[in-house]
């Protein structure tokens, strides 16, 4: 199988309620690796930008307002298929669909409070990795 990185964002609903240790062990139990994280203050144009695909869709002023109002930890995760790894621990978008054991079943409060983000594919992942961290700030 291949190792894979992915981007994975803790989102305000997880920062503000101090559960990002809670979440980070979940993601080193499935046997993801952070090979990469920081704290920040995501930016609306930093927010616009990361969920550009969603522009049309009628949440996205409320998902930018969202990301932008608490810290978030944005990190990356090495692992075996770490892309589609990530996407199960998180569980569906909306945590009354996730499967029990994941994280959004476990912490999100709704279907936009969801706590987390995992890219989507191969070619997602590298973009939002790009985003957010430079070459430097990774250590496999
Ligand atoms: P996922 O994060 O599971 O890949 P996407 O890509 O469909 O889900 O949606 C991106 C983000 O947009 C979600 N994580 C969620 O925060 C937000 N979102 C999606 N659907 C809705 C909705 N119906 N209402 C509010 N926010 C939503």
């Amino acid at each position: 199988m291949a190792i894979e990185r992915t981007f994975s964002i803790l989102k305000p609903d997880a920062t503000e309620r101090n559960i990002t240790g809670a979440i980070n062990a979940m993601i080193e139990a499935a046997g993801l690796r952070i090979i990469a994280q920081k704290r920040i203050r995501m930016t609306r144009e930093q927010a616009e930008t990361f969920y550009a695909v969603h522009r049309e869709r009628p949440f996205f002023g409320e998902l930018v307002a969202f990301m932008t109002s608490a810290p978030v930890v944005v990190q990356v995760l090495q692992g075996e298929n770490a892309i589609a790894k990530y996407r199960e621990v998180m569980g569906a978008t909306d945590p009354a669909k996730a499967a029990p054991g994941t994280i959004r079943k476990v912490h999100a409060r709704s279907v936009g409070e969801n706590s987390v983000h995992g890219s989507d594919a191969a070619d997602t992942a590298v973009k939002e990795i790009a985003q957010f961290f430079s070459g430097n700030e990774i250590v496999g």
